[in-house]
């Protein structure tokens, strides 16, 4: 049984529509009028190897990436239900060129996001880069998934968005994949 999530999202602010089959290929159709923002969702999708459609419009740019990590929080948790049989933790060691970002995720309906990374510039490639961590937060919050993600170390701005974003999908990757020896919730609490 494949895995989906579907969330149509429309406020005064944005207009967003959010499709993913957690057992997909990573195929993607990704159309906002951010392109670095684009860029990354379709790194996303490739490295946790999940077919992801996302729609966006929107009054600004704050607005829209926001309500992205929104609506695809609520996508992921939708299309991931009772949990059962899955790693609920993931983590990758991501290099991209000169940067190394890491990314440890705990599925366990709690929402914490540690992030860190310094950006040096207000924008990369046109994208605002405070609004990095705020996608993580609002995606971290409705997906109800602890996310620890860090910049170990690098140089170029969007290298290392894009090992942030890269290392993100890999441990996710990791986090929703089944396992048959894994039984029921993964939690003792038997409940997740
Ligand atoms: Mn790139």
């Amino acid at each position: 049984m494949n895995r989906i999530g579907k969330i149509e999202r429309k406020t005064n602010e944005t207009n967003i529509s959010v499709e993913i089959n957690l057992d997909g290929t990573g195929k993607y159709e990704i159309n906002t009028p951010i392109p670095f923002f684009s860029h990354m969702l379709e790194l996303l999708a490739k490295t946790s190897a999940m077919d992801v459609s996302v729609k966006v419009s929107g009054d600004l740019e704050h607005h829209m990436i926001e309500d992205t990590g929104i609506a695809l929080g609520q996508t992921l948790k939708q299309a991931i239900g009772t949990k059962e049989g899955i790693q609920r933790y993931g983590f990758f060691l991501l290099p991209m060129d000169e940067c190394l970002a890491q990314c440890a995720i705990d599925w366990c309906n709690r929402s914490t996001l540690v992030f860190k990374c310094k950006f040096k510039y207000e924008k990369v490639e046109g994208m605002s880069t405070d609004l990095i961590e705020h996608f993580f937060k609002s995606l971290s919050e409705n997906a109800s998934m602890t996310i620890n993600l860090q910049l170990l170390e690098g140089d170029n701005e969007h290298h290392k968005a894009e090992a942030l974003f890269k290392a993100f999908g890999k441990a996710l990757r990791m986090a929703m994949q089944k396992d048959p020896n894994l039984k029921g919730i993964p939690s003792t609490k038997g409940t997740i």
